[in-house]
């Protein structure tokens, strides 16, 4: 290797005696294969099986091998989607957690060859892996080592049978590209233990397959970016520290997953998987619950656009198809997205920079805009801090930036931001922290000439492959209003696209309202009513409408029931997240108090009750009392035994007024009965006061 490395540098040397020398490599780096795998950029997951036809998320393994029966499995189709689609590759779940083999397995009982599909006579890895061949995508394969099924596993020899299983897939059908292991094992706190022996089966694949990425919580080839709704980190190191880490609950906090270590010792980027539909199963419960095309591409700019690679989940249907709903959906995903980053506006435009490395050509900015990954604009060592200026001639309509770093010297930038000339001076657009191989910023269209990207800190001198700049057709959705517990209102869209305005005197928003650029205080409460516009206010949402009361800043939750079962969920100003008393057998039964410290003495003149929205109603309060103390200690009634009448068939918050308001510093609500009978718990999302 290092005489390699002697002999290059000579003849470089000989060729040219004062050519600079390109950035030496800063931190961890991928090897050839990670980079590769990062220019494949958005491939397709299929979860097909069992679970499939018993509409399961999580089969147990005991299901008759019979049910599975697509009636009209055709693998080319699913590839030929795949591909018009516009993805790299498909990557299917080969064995699932229930155990039940898409090949028949010399080493199960429970696979295809005991199946009605076929007679026992398929094999769906060889027909994906052949369609796969034909239409040119990679094929990958997901093995879960937690078997429900399995005699073995939970015994020392099942670390053998599934490398044995491993050894099967992985010799069988061509090459895999990438090897999946999931993390996850719901065995629960008495269920089977079983200690994976990860050497042997990393082992395995590479004896196999040494090209391919491994996934896992935590790589090596690649790492679980911590959720399954798509969105990785906004800072997204493709580095991370992983000595002394493990896979499921060993690993990493799913915080750090998300944005990976600054400096981690290992080169594990983030792969973004997410489902199109709500589970990861195909159901016709979910048939019209397809992801909407702005949901998609939100995914799309918070993975692609955020140094991550995607990888989404199109569920076959019990046909053995994948369903018209999805690939429909597929298609205007594909359609939008090429549509977007059709031309780069930049390209034929002069681009200057601030400093190139060495005054060398071979590092000038005009790399930046030559088609080419591998030519790069750089700086000297020392020059942290640089800016290059992308000139578009004259005002031209923008609201995409992408910009690519040359990855296989290191990710280097720690934050960034790019400015619009407005004919007077650059204003900025967007500050962010993290590049990678590839980071997009989406912000509503402006017009200029001239937009300047500043490297503001980096590990290293910057080592730019690109930049992009586009005009996407712009999207359209509702706003969303959020408030926090300290009362700090947030109105977001799903695609930057719109330019949001709001007003907070009930009035309509229309153009001349004023624009949300930054999230600010509402904790007294009020009205908030908002509407997204595009094309210069041409196209409107819906006027979304949102009402809050006094903000929970100052509140707390009182006694031992209320901390015991995180009775704060009901005062933390997020109806997503619940209060639920204890449901073991056993434990308390009604009535269950909620007990409330405002923090300051107010004027009530009612209370609000959330009930879950979760979709579930177990502990849903029917009948309640509310009470008010000014000490904590002597309580006066202000409401007894009332029920929120119709809560069960439509779980809306609920808006109680007082016969005359109250004065007090803490109340409680009594919960005496749930909505559902024999229920002895009581929940909510939250609750709240109502003073104005
Ligand atoms: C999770 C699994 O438990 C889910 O069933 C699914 O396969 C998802 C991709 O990974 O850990």
């Amino acid at each position: 290797m290092k005489k390699i490395l002697y002999l290059g540098l000579l003849s470089a040397l000989s060729v040219n005696a004062q050519k600079t020398a390109p950035p030496a490599p800063y931190g961890a780096l991928p090897t050839p294969q990670q980079v590769q795998w990062q220019q494949m950029e958005y491939y397709m997951f299929i979860h097909f099986g069992p679970n499939t036809f018993t509409n399961k998320e999580w089969g147990h393994g005991d299901e008759d091998p019979k049910v599975f029966n697509p009636s009209r499995l055709d693998a080319r189709q699913w590839a030929k989607t795949a591909k018009a689609a516009g993805m790299k590759a498909i990557i299917i779940t080969a064995k699932h957690h229930d155990g039940f083999c898409l090949w028949p397995s010399k080493f199960s009982k429970h696979t295809v060859r005991e199946s009605a599909w076929k007679n026992g006579q398929g094999d769906v890895l060889r027909e994906l892996s052949n369609a796969c061949k034909e239409y040119g995508l990679k094929f990958g394969v997901y093995l879960s080592p937690w078997d429900r099924n399995h005699p073995a596993y939970g015994t020392p020899e099942y670390n053998q049978i599934f490398a044995n299983t491993l050894d099967e897939v992985l010799s069988s059908y061509g090459d895999v590209f990438e090897q999946w292991f999931d993390g996850a094992n719901g065995e629960g706190p008495n269920g089977k233990r079983h200690e994976y022996d990860w050497d042997l089966f990393r082992g395995v694949v590479f004896k196999h397959q040494p090209k391919a990425i491994i996934f896992s919580d935590i790589g090596p080839g690649c790492r679980w970016m911590g959720n399954e709704s798509g969105i990785a980190g906004e800072t997204n190191w493709s580095t991370l520290n992983t000595d002394g880490f493990g896979m499921g609950s060993a690993a990493p906090s799913t915080q750090v997953l998300n944005t990976g270590n600054e400096n981690g010792k290992y080169w594990i980027p983030a792969e973004v998987d997410v489902s199109i539909r709500p589970g990861w199963f195909y159901s016709p419960d979910t048939d019209d619950r397809v992801k909407t095309l702005t949901h998609l591409m939100k995914i799309y700019y918070s993975s692609v656009g955020r140094n991550g690679n995607l990888l989404l989940n199109v569920p076959v249907s019990r046909e053995g198809l994948i369903h018209p709903n999805d690939s429909t959906r597929l298609m205007e995903f594909r359609k939008t997205v090429d549509a977007s980053f059709k031309t780069n506006l930049a390209l034929g435009k002069t681009v200057t920079a601030s400093a190139y490395r060495g005054k060398d050509k071979q590092f000038a900015a005009s790399n930046l805009l030559d088609d080419n990954y591998d030519t790069y604009w750089t700086t000297d060592d020392a020059v942290r801090q640089s800016s290059f200026v992308v000139d578009l001639g004259k005002p031209t309509e923008i609201n995409r930036v992408v910009l690519q770093e040359y990855i296989p010297l290191g990710q280097r930038v720690k934050s960034f931001k790019v400015e619009a000339w407005n004919g007077k001076q650059f204003e900025t657009i967007d500050q962010q922290t993290t590049i990678g191989y590839k980071r997009i910023l989406v912000f509503p269209t402006l017009k200029t000439a001239k937009v300047r990207i500043t490297i503001l800190d980096a590990n290293a001198c910057p080592v730019l492959s690109s930049v992009g700049i586009y005009k996407a057709p712009e999207l359209l959705s509702n706003p969303e209003i959020a408030r926090s517990k300290q009362g700090l209102v947030t109105i977001t869209s799903e695609v930057a696209d719109p330019v949001i305005r709001y007003t907070t005197d009930g009035s309509e928003p229309t153009l001349a309202s004023a624009r949300y650029s930054a999230p600010f205080n509402f904790a007294k409460g009020g009205t908030i009513k908002a509407k997204a516009f595009i094309k210069n206010g041409a196209e409107a949402s819906e006027t979304i409408p949102a009402s809050f009361d006094l903000a929970p800043e100052k509140w707390s939750v009182v006694g031992a029931e209320s901390s015991r079962n995180s009775a704060s969920r009901a005062i933390d100003s997020n109806p997503s997240t619940v209060w639920q008393t204890a449901r073991q057998d056993g434990s308390q039964k009604h009535p269950h108090e909620l007990v409330v410290n405002l923090g300051e003495s107010l004027t009530l003149k009612g209370f609000t009750y959330t009930p879950r929205q979760d979709g579930q109603s177990g502990g849903t309060i029917y009948q309640y009392s509310f009470f008010v103390s000014e000490n904590g200690t002597d309580w006066k009634p202000v409401l007894e035994n009332r029920s929120f009448a119709n809560i069960k068939n439509n779980p809306v918050k609920q808006e109680v007024a007082f016969p005359t308001p109250q004065t007090a510093k803490f109340f409680k609500l009594v919960a005496l009965s749930s909505v559902n009978e024999n229920e002895h718990w009581a929940s909510a999302a939250e609750v709240g006061v109502i003073i104005k």
